[in-house]
């Protein structure tokens, strides 16, 4: 009985990992997608130029430093 719940605590452990693993990779990717000058952050244009909703309706938010650019590190510390 105590083994099977230790496997079903590690399995739990385990997918909870993968997930935000996964999420934060999933950002960064779509980030990366949108950052189309390549400066390591998602202006407004570049928001609006890649339809991207959630940042455009949250851009204030988002954009904590307010460099006028919203960056992975931002999104994942939003998210949070
Ligand atoms: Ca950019
Ligand atoms: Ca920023």
């Amino acid at each position: 009985m105590k083994f099977i719940l230790k496997l079903f605590i590690s399995i739990a452990l385990c997918w909870v990992t993968n997930a935000s693993a996964v999420t934060n990779e999933e950002i960064v990717n779509r980030v990366t997608q949108l950052d189309t000058n390549k400066d390591g952050g998602v202006s407004m244009a570049e928001a609006q130029a890649g339809n991207a909703v959630r940042i455009i309706h949250n851009f204030d938010q988002l954009d904590t430093n307010k460099d006028g650019k919203v960056t992975a590190e931002e999104i994942e510390a939003a998210n949070k």
